[in-house]
């Protein structure tokens, strides 16, 4: 190779490659160095989740639906593949600048650096320390290129071997130097980003804390249909296997002794409340069904749970709610807002404030330590997780996060039932069949039947699982004698009142999504 002789910057494509390798190696370890620190002081501040969180922040909300209407749960690993795409692209080009002139390579790392931090300082709970992180990713990533460079870097003509000996210019000290450099780079790269996420996952891990009792303790759920019939989604979804959405890329961590409650705006007292103080109140239970908005028809943004938590009413009894207000704006530990109708929350539903789920603390992803739920409502107007502020306003006076990108308000659950068994496309054996799945119908009268149709024919009444109250979905399952050929199998929920839910398609954007789900198999 052709890396010797010459002047010292005689550009060959090995030495473009180099240098272009040199700027992304170094960037990955500065970038590997400030996520770890970031792990360390606050997983929010890492360069990789500012970026992303705000290209989440900024999408244009057709543009977010389509991403998860294509790619599903995989939308946040996509954003951050694109996002490091962009920055390897970036770091190249530093590294072919700096083998030229190593003070513009770092200049191009000072703007790539620049906007995490600017990011970081300008969300909204930012405070200074929040750009530390970037910092860190800055040092390390400038130390690194220069390294590289001077190692890729020939030696100087007159010791350097000839190009044509393999084996001298293999194990002449600058190749060597080269090597380790390199390596060495890549390696810490790996060890500090295996670290940080390792630092990361380690401090999300499950909270120990002690949950006094309910007041009033619910009876245990009956047995499920999934006992009976495997495919069936768990009447009570497990923690682990619940559904997450929410505008971040990594997991809050809340200290739950330093963590406070306020309500305040248009109340007679503003109050604040401590998690203790919570606890110290009479805590209900309740199982409720927890849909999000962009749940498409047949989608999996939807889970039973029982929940633990004071009742909404009584922490906002205690700071007197005033006569203007229409609006509950809640505001997360990021400043993240959400905003609920007073109306709705405070119609006698049980709307809960919850520090429990499923018999257990909050799992960090799902809230901790504390979140809002509200039955009958899509979680973007009334599940703010992490929960630090209610403010009592008006919709004419403040806006919320999704309020801003064009949301409904006022976004009641719609009607549906899914089908969980069999899946899509499924390969079925001729003969007894069971179809199965989960309908909710939260009003008017909750689930009063769920209805099976199979290629067009008549709707069948399914049988359906156990009644857990309006709030909550219900399972449901109809044995059927399938026959050899391509079946089209649709299921909905008819309510108490004996309305259908409609067949009309709608988007889930900006109130939910409506239709009915049918799907094909194949027996044989
Ligand atoms: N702080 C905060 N709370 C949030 C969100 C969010 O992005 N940030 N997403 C909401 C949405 S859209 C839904 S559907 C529910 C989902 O709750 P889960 O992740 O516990 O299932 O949380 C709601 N609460
Ligand atoms: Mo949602």
């Amino acid at each position: 190779m052709a890396v010797h002789g010459g002047g010292p910057l005689r550009t060959t494509p090995v030495n473009r490659l180099l240098a272009a390798l040199a700027g992304v190696l170094a960037t990955l370890a500065g970038v590997a160095a400030g996520h770890l620190v970031a792990a360390l002081l606050d997983p929010a501040t890492s360069p990789v989740l500012t970026v992303g969180s705000q290209v989440i922040d900024l999408t244009p909300t057709p543009v977010k639906e389509w991403a998860i209407s294509q790619f599903g749960d995989r939308d946040k690993p996509i954003l951050i593949g694109s996002v490091l795409v962009g920055v390897v692209l970036l770091s190249a080009v530093a590294g072919l600048v700096a083998r030229r002139r190593f003070a513009y390579g770092a200049g191009v790392l000072v703007l790539l650096v620049a906007v995490p931090a600017t990011i970081a300082l300008t969300r909204p709970a930012a405070d200074p320390s929040a750009v530390v992180p970037s910092l860190v990713a800055l040092v390390v990533g400038v130390a690194a290129l220069g390294w590289l460079v001077r190692s890729a870097r020939p030696a100087s003509p007159s010791s350097s071997p000839s190009s044509s000996g393999a084996s001298a210019a293999g194990s002449g000290p600058s190749r060597r130097g080269l090597l380790v450099a390199f390596g060495v780079v890549a390696g810490a790269a790996a060890v500090l980003g295996g670290a940080g996420r390792w630092v990361a996952s380690y401090r999300s891990r499950g909270v120990d804390v002690d949950l006094p009792a309910a007041a009033d303790p619910l009876a245990p759920l009956p047995r499920g249909l999934e006992e009976r019939f495997p495919g069936i989604t768990p009447l009570q979804v497990p923690n682990d296997e619940f559904y997450r959405v929410d505008t971040r890329l990594d997991v809050p961590i809340v200290d739950h002794e330093s963590w406070t409650l306020t309500i305040d705006g248009d109340v007679e007292r503003e109050v604040t409340f401590t998690f203790d103080d919570l606890l110290a109140m009479d805590l209900v239970e309740k199982d409720i069904t927890l849909t999000c908005v962009s749940n498409s028809v047949g989608g999996k943004y939807v889970g039973g749970a029982r929940w633990l938590g004071v009742p909404l009413v009584a922490l906002l009894d205690r700071a007197g709610v005033g006569s203007r207000a229409d609006q509950i704006l809640s505001t997360d530990v990021d400043g993240m807002t959400i905003s609920t109708p007073l109306a709705l929350a405070t119609d006698g539903r049980d709307a809960l404030l919850a520090v429990g789920m499923n018999g257990e603390p909050l799992p960090r992803e799902h809230g901790f330590p504390a979140r809002m739920v509200i039955p009958g409502l899509y979680g973007f107007i009334s599940a703010t997780k992490w929960v630090t502020r209610m403010t009592l306003t008006t919709y004419a006076d403040q806006d919320a996060y999704w309020t801003e990108r064009d949301w409904a308000t006022d976004a009641p659950i719609k009607p549906s039932s899914r089908i969980d068994t069999p899946r899509a496309l499924a390969d079925l054996d001729a003969g007894e069949n069971v179809i199965g799945g989960v309908a909710w119908a939260q009003f008017d009268g909750g689930v009063g039947r769920v209805q099976v149709r199979v290629d067009g024919g008549p709707w069948q009444d399914a049988e359906l699982g156990a009644d857990v109250g309006n709030d909550y979905w219900r399972q449901w399952f109809l044995r059927w004698d399938a026959t050899p050929g391509q079946h089209r199998i649709a299921s909905r929920v008819v309510d108490g009142d004996g309305d259908p839910q409609s067949p009309a398609r709608a988007n889930p954007f900006p109130s939910g999504s409506s239709g009915i789900q049918e799907l094909l198999v194949t027996v044989s």
